[in-house]
């Protein structure tokens, strides 16, 4: 199989070497986030620990946790660890509500970044005669802006079109021959869709591949991209507060995201415990930033929800992997006492075929008990069909949800594209229960 590294000696290196780098990494910035973060200082003096306690990875549970609303409480630049005229960027996370979290970037800092999303661009297969088409959002979002510089970094020719009207997008896929396509993984169906729209077959594309984050999705949801658009769709992930894209990425094995080890040290804990828990149990991910200048974060809480697992991967990279994150323990829906993400009903919709993958779930609280919604779209062949076949449909995705996720719902089968499609990340859930 060909190997694609974009730095070899570091992607492919021993555990125990990664982990020697990542405890000296670590105790280094402990000691610089206590000297010049008060906020830490403090945290850490609460807790008895001072910075001569961290001396390797093992230590990290002794250390507390940072969490979003720290963040804001330090609005804007209150936890940066370095003056301001060492800042050379801003962003801030697309969060809608609450205040915005403020993240700053010293010229190191998006150094490293750019290394680090010109891995996953290689990963994926890209090099220097690529046209990199990146159609996420320009502007405060992380995702233009970071894959822009790492695809640059790359020596790639890249097409900055950020996101919206998807009819010009294509146009400009087809004249300027794109190659890899960086968007969200809804916004690339969509693009899909309005490729089929326009009359234009796939093979008038050059694209060989996308890679897609920003939002959770699903392995069927992959296929119905690679088939929509004649690509390998590749998974990236990340979170403004740790980097931006990146912190993770998808080799050609395709079975999880390699954490970028050098970089960041990944923990799994108990949500409700704030407890380590060990490889291969899914719980609540964690990092810690070791080499970030500005914005060091430790032992920051995603609330994402994945696994770790550091089983030998056949493209040879030695990072630990994490899955799929399969949602957040701020997402997760408890409906009549039953966890349910979103994520799990797109798999049963998208295993039954036939729907368009287009859905939308409406909770709502009638006479104190929940109720659950699913409308999802029709593809444009069920939706010519007799009344009598789309009742059957919905009988049958109410039943294997019922199966699978052990609650019942209301399915309604809408019209095609009746549900908002987005350009950015999707919004899959209205709950009426907070109104
Ligand atoms: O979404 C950074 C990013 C941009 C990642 C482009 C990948 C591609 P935030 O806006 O801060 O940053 O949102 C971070 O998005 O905590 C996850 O819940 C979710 N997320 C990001 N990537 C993935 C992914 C960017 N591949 C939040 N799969 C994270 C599932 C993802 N969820």
């Amino acid at each position: 199989m060909q190997q694609n590294y974009w730095t070899p000696n570091i992607e492919t290196a021993p555990v125990h070497e990664i982990k020697s780098l990542q405890s000296l990494r670590l105790s280094q910035t402990v000691r610089k986030v206590y000297a010049n973060v008060a906020y830490f200082r403090n945290r850490m003096d609460e807790m008895g620990v001072t910075p001569d306690d961290i001396r390797s990875v093992d230590d990290l549970s002794k250390l507390p946790f940072t969490v979003k609303q720290d963040l804001r409480d330090n609005y804007p630049f209150g936890m940066f660890a370095v003056p301001m005229d060492e800042i050379v960027r801003i962003h801030a996370s697309s969060g809608t509500t609450g205040k915005q979290t403020v993240v700053g970037y010293t010229q190191n800092d998006v150094d490293v970044w750019k290394e680090i999303i010109a891995r996953a661009l290689v990963a994926a297969g890209g090099n220097a005669k690529d046209f990199v088409h990146i159609a996420y959002g320009y502007g405060l979002f992380t995702g233009g802006l970071g894959m822009h510089y790492g695809a640059e970094a790359m020596k790639a020719s890249v097409i900055p079109v950020s996101t919206g009207n998807t009819q010009r997008q294509i146009q400009i896929m087809l004249d300027y021959g794109s190659t890899i396509l960086c968007s969200t993984p809804s916004y690339a169906l969509y693009l899909g869709e309005t490729l089929k729209e326009m009359g234009v077959d796939k093979s008038q594309l050059k694209l060989k591949a996308g890679i897609f984050g920003a939002e959770p999705w699903t392995e069927q949801m992959r296929k119905e991209i690679e088939n929509l658009l004649g690509i390998k769709a590749y998974d990236i992930y990340g979170l403004s507060e740790v980097m931006g894209p990146g912190v993770s990425f998808e080799c050609s094995e395709q079975t999880g995201m390699h954490i970028n080890e050098d970089h960041f040290i990944a923990e799994i804990i108990d949500p409700e415990t704030g407890k380590q828990l060990p490889e291969g149990e899914q719980g609540e991910l964690v990092f810690t930033a070791i080499t970030k200048e500005a914005l060091p974060l430790i032992r920051y809480r995603t609330r994402d929800i994945a696994t770790l697992t550091r089983e030998k991967c056949s493209c040879g990279r030695t990072f630990i992997k994490m899955t799929k994150p399969c949602g957040r323990t701020d997402d997760m829906l408890i409906i009549r006492g039953v966890n349910v993400f979103p994520s799990q009903v797109e798999s049963v919709l998208l295993s039954l075929g036939q729907t368009a993958p287009h859905y939308m779930l409406i909770v709502d609280r009638v006479d104190n008990l929940d109720t659950l919604e699913i409308q999802v779209e029709m593809s444009e062949s069920m939706f010519s069909d007799a009344v009598r076949h789309i009742e059957e449909q919905e009988r049958r995705i109410r039943a294997a949800v019922e199966s699978t996720l052990g609650i019942a719902a209301k399915v309604r089968l809408v019209e095609p594209k009746s549900i908002q499609r987005s350009e950015g990340k999707a919004k899959r859930v209205i709950d009426k229960r907070k109104i």
